[in-house]
């Protein structure tokens, strides 16, 4: 073809794959009932794709997971973990047991979850171990293609490849990547299938190529990429080797001649020299703006092989349609493009590329590129001058013993307890919120109704015995979305759903202009909560460098500058928080991770200005001030000198899973401030025993300070339900009480 795309959002239209999964979970349809769902959104998708122009040879692409396209690949080629070969019969993988693997049931864990690359989404963590074997077990993925085939459209099915597979997944006594020559006879047994099913190409993705992973070499990477080309040539099928997400330039060159077309990524990446077809990802899959079609179009006509047009990655990560945003001004609308209008630059760009007259879309796309350069709240002269005037001074607060000392009047016993911030979103909320949103509660209204929900929660936590409360954020739906509404230069669309994990979606806000702060955002309800208790309650903000991750940036200048205009913004809301009588300011940064790019020299760079944009936010603060901060994951060695360096006076961080691995590192590094390894995992309904409770906390006090160490869950407490909520709250605080005791802290 002469333009394609290396992935579409799978999610439907109308999040219609999200409603089929929730409606088999929950019993309304029946198998086939899903099936014929699936297959219908499958149908749509690839048929659209085809009227917005991908014709030709397998320019449609094929990826289409019910939950996650690294299960997909783990379930077609056998790697069902070692701890469920017994209950997961070898042979095509049943809807209950996909849904055993994704989603776990009883006392059976489901696979554990992790962010794909440096993005938002989340892919399920393949297990395996030394008894390992693999062999193409769930024929779905070539089952999909001759379905979509005999509807009408001939798609090209796409696998996440050996390398990448390998290297994202987890092995008992084992390094996964040592299992490659094993593997990839599978992925040849999944060619030969496709190519007798007719499918004339099979797409591989491998963008494990472009990073740096530290537990595998780039050596190992790229002899597992070889090894599956090597495994799958010859078939019939041919070839496209994908290298999304990065630079693919210096690493791709020796593998190239083993496929029959290499998909590069030239938005992050360069050229590589090489000849034969390459698919030129000009075309952003990771934002959603316009392309500069004339920038790309000389990028384009620079390379020296066969070329087809494409995108830098899986349009995944972006919503299906900008043209259904009709809440959002035409001027913003004209300067975006979703999956679709993506697809439409591609097909633009290939027809130029051959000598078409496109003269009137480019010249479409060079207008709203120029207006956009020019429109009111893109650049903010008061923004920018104290962006430019910041000093390091504002990034600096005084030495860590002296804020202790400041601190202490704010009266805590050993070992505090407190929560991460977030109490359940009941029914009543979620009504309350919809109900003033559609206008028919209106404000007075609403501010009641969120005003007797924190009076329970206040009132819930005193009688728990918490030491430092908060008001549990019935105002925020996403928390990320909240703040973004109260901010100037931020646009909330009302379709833009991405996948997050599963069929669970987020709707990220677009960040188009400079960042400013009109009003107050949270003062008002976290001033009611402590007006209502005489212990100290949490001010509970968002960090800049979550807020950038979870939203759709501004591509038109360096994010460390978006993050520090996001900084200012939330440090005068930390100064405001002061003014009503706020102790103790909570500023969570639980993206500081995701944001890390995947490849080692970019990485001091991006920890440099999102350090600085954290210390910012909250340089502000007093001396007497309490900064907390919290992280939502245990990998907490990998970055622990820059969490030491956000400088928080106290720190929460996910700990329960992985039985509190994480307090050696802790140990190890020395860290000096304050501390909460969770020790409920509240990402399941299950309320811990107190002996577990016990076991964690030793473990705890054995590593760290009983001066340094807090008792909090792992994360915010927005997806529990107040049952399991009351009764795990109850058995922590009764925990950190025989702990004190145990240490003989004195309280
Ligand atoms: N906000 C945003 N991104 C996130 C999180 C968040 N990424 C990481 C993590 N948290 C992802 N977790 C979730 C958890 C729940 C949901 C989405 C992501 C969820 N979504 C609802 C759904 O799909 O039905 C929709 C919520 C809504 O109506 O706004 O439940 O917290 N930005
Ligand atoms: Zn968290």
């Amino acid at each position: 073809p002469a333009a394609t795309i290396l992935g579409y959002p799978r999610i439907g239209r109308d999040r219609d794959l999200k409603r089929a999964l929730e409606q088999h979970w929950r019993g309304a349809i029946d198998d086939a009932a899903f099936h014929e769902r699936a297959h219908e959104i499958r149908v749509a998708d690839a048929r659209r794709l085809v009227d917005l122009g991908l014709v030709g040879d397998a320019a449609v692409p094929g990826e289409w997971a019910h939950y996650d396209h690294v299960l997909d690949a783990a379930i077609t080629l056998g790697a069902v973990p070692p701890r469920l070969r017994d209950v997961v019969p070898a042979g095509p993988v049943s809807l209950a047991h996909e849904w055993l693997l994704a989603r776990g049931e009883g006392d059976v864990p489901p696979l554990e979850m992790t962010k794909w690359l440096d993005s938002n989404y989340h892919y399920l963590v393949p297990e395996l171990d030394a008894a390992s074997t693999f062999a193409l077990q769930d024929r779905r993925i070539v089952e999909r293609f001759a379905a979509v085939r005999d509807a009408g459209v001939v798609t090209r099915p796409s696998i996440v490849g050996p390398a990448t597979l390998l290297t994202l997944a987890t092995g008992g006594g084992v390094r996964p990547i040592e299992l490659v020559d094993r593997l990839v006879p599978a992925y040849r047994a999944l060619a030969e299938a496709l190519a007798e099913a007719g499918a004339p190409w099979l797409q591989i993705d491998e963008p494990a190529l472009v990073g740096d992973w530290g537990h595998v070499s780039r050596a190992e990477v790229e002899a597992a990429v070889r090894a599956g080309l090597e495994a799958v040539r010859g078939t019939g099928v041919r070839i496209l080797l994908a290298v999304p997400n990065g630079d693919a330039s210096g690493r791709v060159e020796a593998l190239a001649p083993l496929a029959d077309a290499v998909a590069v990524d030239l938005v992050r990446g360069s050229v590589p020299a090489i000849g034969g077809t390459v698919v030129a990802g000009v075309v952003g899959g990771r934002n959603v703006w316009r392309t500069d079609l004339d920038a790309a179009l000389e990028t384009l006509r620079g390379i020296d092989a066969h070329v087809v047009v494409g995108t830098s990655t899986s349009l995944l990560h972006v919503p299906h349609d900008v043209d259904r945003e009709t809440t959002l001004s035409d001027e913003l609308r004209s300067w975006l493009a979703f999956a679709d209008q993506k697809v439409a630059e591609v097909v633009t760009l290939a027809s130029a590329l051959s000598g078409a007259d496109e003269s009137a879309a480019l010249g479409r796309a060079r207008d709203a590129l120029a207006a956009r350069r020019v429109a009111p709240g893109v650049a903010d002269g008061v923004v920018r001058d104290r962006v430019a005037a910041a000093s390091a001074g504002d990034a600096e607060r005084v030495a860590y013993d002296e804020r202790v000392a400041a601190q202490a009047d704010i009266v805590l016993p050993a070992l505090p307890t407190t929560t991460i911030g977030s109490f359940p979103q009941t029914g009543d909320i979620r009504r309350a919120r919809a109900a003033h949103a559609r206008g028919e509660l209106d404000d007075a209204g609403y501010r009641a109704a969120m005003e007797a929900e924190i009076r329970d929660v206040v009132a819930l936590q005193e009688r728990l015995g918490l030491d430092v409360l908060v008001h549990g954020e019935p105002e925020r739906n996403d928390m990320v979305q909240y703040f973004a509404e109260s901010l100037d230069g931020f646009a909330a669309t009302a379709h833009g759903w991405v996948q997050s994990y599963g069929s669970r979606c987020t709707r990220p806000s677009i960040l188009w202009g400079d960042v400013a702060r009109p009003a107050p955002i949270t003062v008002p309800w976290t001033a009611y909560a402590q007006s209502l208790t005489a212990k100290p309650v949490k001010g509970m903000l968002t960090g800049p460098v979550t807020i950038l991750a979870w939203s759709f940036v501004r591509d038109d200048q360096p994010l460390a500058d978006t993050a520090a205009q996001v900084a200012f913004a939330l440090r005068d809301e930390v100064t405001d928080l002061e003014a009503a009588g706020t102790r103790i300011v909570q500023v969570d940064e639980p993206a500081l991770r995701e944001l890390l790019p995947l490849e080692e020299h970019r990485r001091a760079d991006y920890l440099d200005w999102s350090v600085r944009a954290f210390r910012i936010a909250t340089g502000g603060a007093a001396p007497g001030t309490q900064v907390h901060t919290h992280l939502c994951y245990s990998e907490f060695g990998s970055i622990i000198d820059a969490i030491d360096g956000l400088d928080a006076d106290v720190t929460s961080i996910e700990a329960a899973r992985s039985r509190m691995e994480i307090v050696d590192d802790i140990a190890g590094h020395g860290y000096p401030r304050g501390i909460g390894p969770g020790v409920w995992d509240i990402h399941s309904p299950r309320v811990p025993g107190a002996d577990e409770l016990d076991e964690l906390l030793a473990t705890a006090t054995a590593g760290i300070p009983a001066g340094r160490l807090w008792v909090n869950p792992d994360c915010g407490l927005k997806t529990r339900g107040y049952a399991e909520t009351e009764a795990s709250l109850e058995r922590l605080v009764a925990a950190a009480e025989r702990a004190r005791e145990r240490i003989g802290a004195t309280v």
